[in-house]
């Protein structure tokens, strides 16, 4: 990944997502990029996976549901019903079609955003935290304390996003993918 490349990615976002999702991805990439710097993982990495892991944000429901049907992308009942969810893995499909990134780690950073999966690399516990606590971010409960821990203990972090995520999903109602429950019991 050259600095031109992510420069290139960084103009085609800015076409493709509304002017708030745009801010955000630059939140998410910026901190991510600076998450590397604290690990020790490879910084160009850390920004292309934030630049590109809610490319697919601004589809509609219908058209991420056709373009999983028409790839042959599985859909589980609570993406079914959740459409909103397939974000991760169209954006990962995209990233490899449209963008032409063919590093695993990168492509498996933008899969895993939203959901997690045990065993996560680095570089995805980067995105998945970077996604939660980048600065745009307002609303979430012990964010303060999220940020401070993620430069400090990045499993500890990615915890805390769990638990907190689990407990907003079970006080609105809305459905658990399985994949954010086998996370957490994986890491707590
Ligand atoms: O795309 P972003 O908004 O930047 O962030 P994201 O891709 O992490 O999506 C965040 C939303 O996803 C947040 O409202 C919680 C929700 N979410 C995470 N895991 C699950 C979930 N929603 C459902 N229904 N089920 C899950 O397991
Ligand atoms: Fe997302
Ligand atoms: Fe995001």
């Amino acid at each position: 990944m050259k600095t031109a490349d992510i420069k290139k990615i960084r103009k085609k976002m800015e076409k493709m997502l509304d002017a708030k999702r745009f801010e955000h991805t630059l939140g998410v990439a910026y901190t991510a990029s600076a998450l590397a710097m604290r690990y020790d993982e490879d910084i160009n990495k850390a920004l292309t996976a934030g630049l590109l892991h809610d490319c697919a944000k601004c589809i509609s429901n219908e058209k991420k549901i056709a373009i999983c049907e028409k790839h042959n992308i599985p859909i589980n009942e609570v993406e079914r019903e959740n459409p909103f969810l397939l974000h991760a893995k169209v954006g990962s499909y995209m990233a490899m079609k449209q963008f032409n990134i063919h590093d695993q780690d990168v492509i498996n950073a933008i899969l895993n955003h939203t959901t997690g999966r045990p065993g996560m690399s680095q570089l995805e516990k980067i995105i998945y935290v970077a996604d939660y606590i980048e600065p745009g971010r307002r609303q979430a409960p012990n964010l303060q304390q999220i940020r401070k821990e993620a430069f400090q203990d990045l499993d500890r972090a990615l915890v805390m996003i769990l638990g907190d995520t689990l407990q907003y999903l079970k006080s609105t109602g809305m459905p658990v993918d399985s994949m954010t429950q086998k996370t957490y019991d994986f890491y707590i």
